[in-house]
């Protein structure tokens, strides 16, 4: 049987990343994708638009999971990305519970900032509250700066290999058994992805393509959760998303205005 894992995040429905990424990313895997949409924005957040209309859905949660509950429902996978709401991070920690198979991998992107600042929207309450969630997550897919939120530590202005491993193993001492850090510039012209399991750390360096691009977080993280419940090891699947990933970035004209070009490159992730 196929496997299903099931992505819990917003649905912006406009700006090609979160729910509208996941989707098809993990199509594009071989995997059915679910959904728990935690809320409903016009667009995203990010500057390429003016501020959206936001509808939470966190009431509507609970009662979506009993459901699935009632029906014996269990997924392989679960992947959570951005929230934006402290409660329901609760919410989810107390449901979510009961609606995985035994070896399910459960990720978590602790979407709340980059570049050393919050998003818009976030505070420590919020990052305190992820930390928790942490606990029950197996693969934590932070980028720098939510590693440095999550553990309370400063942002410092350069961090070497030896700090980002020694980061990613105390967020493995908060629960889960992987930890992937994202988008690090550890190599002049490189984007590195850092991946540290209890065997160690391996790097998976790519090639840093100019300008910056909204929704690429979500579409790797996606492609990261496909490959491994596909069966991949971690670092093969970081390779394989990271390459998925720039290849979406080099397939975007510079004038797109919010996105990337992704259509054309999922065949990236279909197959062995
Ligand atoms: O790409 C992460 C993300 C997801 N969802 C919403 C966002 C963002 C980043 O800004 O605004 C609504």
């Amino acid at each position: 049987m196929g496997k299903r894992v099931l992505s819990v995040q917003d649905l912006s429905c406009l700006g090609q990343c979160s729910m509208a990424a996941a989707l098809p990313v993990l199509s594009a895997c071989g995997v059915e994708c679910a959904v728990l949409p935690t809320a409903l924005l016009s667009t995203h957040t990010g500057a390429e638009f003016t501020p959206p209309h936001i509808c939470s859905l966190r009431p509507e949660t609970a009662p979506i999971l009993n459901h699935w509950k009632e029906m014996g429902l269990t997924f392989d996978g679960v992947e959570i990305g951005y929230l934006g709401d402290a409660a329901l991070i609760s919410t989810l920690s107390q449901e979510l519970d009961g609606l995985t198979t035994p070896d399910a991998l459960i990720a978590l992107d602790p979407v709340m900032g980059d570049n050393g600042r919050f998003y818009s929207g976030f505070d420590r309450r919020y990052a305190a509250a992820m930390r928790s969630l942490c606990g029950k997550s197996s693969l934590l897919l932070p980028n720098l700066t939510e590693a440095c939120l999550l553990l309370e530590r400063p942002m410092a202005e350069t961090y070497g290999e030896g700090d980002c491993v020694e980061l990613a193993q105390s967020l493995r001492a908060l629960g889960p058994e992987t930890v992937v850090l994202t988008g690090l510039a550890l190599f002049p012209g490189q984007l590195t992805n850092l991946v540290c399991t209890s065997a160690g750390s391996v790097l998976c360096n790519h090639p840093r393509l100019p300008g910056q691009y909204h929704g690429t977080g979500d579409l790797f993280a996606a492609a990261c959760v496909g490959r491994m419940v596909q069966g991949d090891g971690v670092a093969e699947a970081v390779r394989r998303a990271g390459e998925f990933v720039c290849a979406a970035i080099a397939a975007t004209p510079p004038d797109k205005g919010y996105g990337t070009c992704f259509e054309g490159c999922l065949h990236l992730l279909w197959g062995t």
